[in-house]
């Protein structure tokens, strides 16, 4: 299920946007919005915590506890009640359109009593819209984009949100009397960054208890279709799951038709076809006589179509039958090869969580190494300072003195400003173990000056990793617009390595730019970003996107022994150095 953090978290971010829509007190929106913030990053489970406990979160202080207890007791907060039904529900959904925001979305509806998606397109296209303060040609733009980024996204939720509840139906569902068998299958089996809906399968002689069980569940809010072989539900937050439960003995067969995709299915297929073969979701049977096969397991499945075992993150028809066929499927990077994390922040910058917190956790995660990167003084709210920054090196230093098994870096998130700069000459940046370099402003550059600005970057000696490559927010804000082969070749050439950040939200980059980059021969740095102790743990969608890319220990930086890793941002530095010598000489 969704964490309770997270649950809370998004009623008091609401009821922020709520405050400052209705032209409420910005101070006290603010402080609902940092309480949201504080309370997400929480280490602990909020619904296990009394109003006291909740006051030790930072930023929680007692009205805002006592908000949550009441949420937590009985579902909801009469305050933020009250405003909402002040707001009407069409008003609330325009809210979410990326690029509008809260107060335009309430302007809108005041000045042209706009309350629905539809009557804003309408207002568009007969551009009522320009007569409204604060809204002119390219504001439209944005909104256009907006509505197009909503509608792609078409109703599909992040990893991350699905997984959690993916885990908790197959938690439940295992603890049924008579289940020999429960996973999730579907493009959450196989990492895809947004999911559709949830596929659960069952195996079970009887299907029965499972079906009610499952239309019984807390979160379930409507029952879409109820029977024997397949039952539906939808979430209280709107999303879809889908049950099947199997007899046991076609276990194999369902789970490989179930996990998809539809694409890898039918290539699978015809390879069944050729061999004079039928597979379905029962089982692999001879065309002819219709006599069954085999269908227990995935593995006896491939294995009598001339194939190996194919892991679900390739399934996607990119060419791993054939390649299974020659004997050359990649060996995936997993979460276990993973030896440290290079991009994590702290609360010195806009991490909730201190210094220490965030390596301690690190450690009892049994890393080997782990990066601290705070942000640098060019991203000017957070207000880093040359002396701040030393002041955390030496507390680094201290760290790593302590922690026996785990060696503690201090590094940087830099800024990439609209040329290609970052926030420190060479002399400074020398100093850190690791410089990270990221994209935090200016999405809307020319394709030819993002391109050299990613380019310079690279170029820049001290810079290691490219994070969050394309800066993409899924259903959010999309990539920038850029001639990503050529900054490919330039991490190649220079030793730079590209970030698969972690984050639910960003995935960036995602499993198509990692196949193409792949070409180039670069390396990788899968990274949560945390910003507090549970963000480390987004590290398997960052691993699972990396698969997706058919990435290997090898193509993945913090896989390898820190020797290894150390020798990699030498040579990285020399490498760029060097090139910038012979094109001045
Ligand atoms: P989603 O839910 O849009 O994120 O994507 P999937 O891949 O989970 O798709 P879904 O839920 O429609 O179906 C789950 C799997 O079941 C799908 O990946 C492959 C299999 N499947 C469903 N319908 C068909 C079909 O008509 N033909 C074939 N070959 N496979 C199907
Ligand atoms: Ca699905
Ligand atoms: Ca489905
Ligand atoms: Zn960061």
């Amino acid at each position: 299920m969704v964490r309770p953090n997270d649950e809370v978290a998004a009623l008091l971010q609401e009821y922020a946007d709520l405050i400052a829509i209705t032209g409420g007190d910005a101070f006290k929106a603010r402080a609902y919005e940092k309480a949201a913030r504080a309370i997400g990053g929480y280490h602990a489970d909020v619904s296990t915590l009394d109003a006291k406990g909740l006051r030790e979160i930072p930023n929680v202080g007692k009205s805002i506890a006592d908000k949550v207890v009441e949420y937590l007791r009985t579902g909801h907060v009469s305050t933020i009640e009250e405003v909402r039904v002040a707001i009407p529900a069409g008003v609330r959904e325009l809210m979410t359109i990326p690029m509008l925001g809260p107060k335009k979305a309430m302007a809108l509806y005041e000045e042209l009593r706009i309350s629905s998606v539809d009557e804003l397109l309408d207002a568009l296209h007969e551009e009522r819209l320009r007569d409204v303060k604060g809204f002119g040609k390219k504001t439209e733009e944005n909104i256009l984009h907006g509505i197009a980024l909503m509608q792609k996204a078409g109703g599909r939720i992040l990893l991350n949100a699905a997984m959690d509840v993916a885990e908790q139906v197959v938690s439940e569902l295992s603890r049924v009397t008579g289940c020999e068998g429960c996973t999730y299958a579907g493009s959450l089996r196989r990492m895809k960054e947004t999911i559709g809906d949830i596929d659960v399968l069952v195996a079970a002689d009887r299907s029965a208890a499972f079906m009610d069980a499952f239309s019984g569940l807390p979160y379930t809010a409507e029952v879409i279709a109820h029977g024997e072989k397949k039952t539906s539900i939808r979430t209280t937050k709107g999303l879809q799951v889908d049950l099947r439960v199997l007899p046991p003995d076609s276990w194999g067969a369902g789970l490989q038709y179930f996990t998809g995709s539809k694409a890898h299915n039918i290539r699978v297929r015809e390879m069944a076809v050729r061999h004079k073969l039928k597979l379905s979701e029962y089982g692999l049977f001879h065309a002819k006589s219709g006599r069954k096969i085999t269908s227990q397991t995935e593995e006896e499945i491939y294995d009598r179509l001339g194939l190996p075992w194919i892991p679900p993150t390739l399934r996607e028809d990119r060419g791993e039958v054939a390649a299974g066929l020659r004997g050359e499927l990649p060996e995936l990077v997993t979460e276990e090869d993973i030896r440290g994390d290079l991009h994590t922040h702290t609360d010195l910058t806009d991490g909730l969580a201190p210094l220490e917190e965030m390596v301690a956790a690190a450690a009892a995660r049994g890393y080997a190494y782990y990066a601290v990167t705070d942000h640098a003084p060019d991203l000017v709210m957070q207000r880093m300072t040359d002396e701040k920054m030393l002041a955390q090196r030496e507390r680094v230093r201290e760290l790593d003195r302590e922690h026996r098994r785990m060696r503690v870096l201090h590094g940087t998130e830099l800024n990439i400003g609209p040329d290609g700069d970052v926030d420190w000459p060479g002399d400074f940046l020398e100093g850190f173990d690791v410089c990270v370099a990221s994209v935090h402003s200016h999405f809307s550059q020319s394709r030819e000056a993002q391109t050299r600005r990613l380019i310079r970057a690279c170029e820049n000696p001290y810079v290691a990793v490219i994070g969050h490559p394309t800066t993409r927010r899924i259903g959010k804000r999309p990539a920038i617009d850029a001639d990503f082969d050529a900054v490919f070749e330039a991490c190649a050439r220079t030793g730079t390595a590209l970030e698969v950040n972690a984050h639910p939200e960003r995935l960036d980059l995602g499993d198509e730019e990692i196949l193409r980059a792949k070409r180039y021969g670069v390396k990788f740095a899968v990274n949560s970003d945390a910003h507090a102790t549970p963000h480390l743990a987004y590290m398997r969608y960052g691993v699972g996107t990396a698969q997706r890319g058919w990435l290997t220990p090898d193509d993945v930086i913090n896989t390898w022994p820190l020797q290894r890793l150390r020798r990699f941002l030498r040579e990285g530095r020399n490498r760029s150095l060097h090139q910038a010598d012979s094109t001045r000489s």
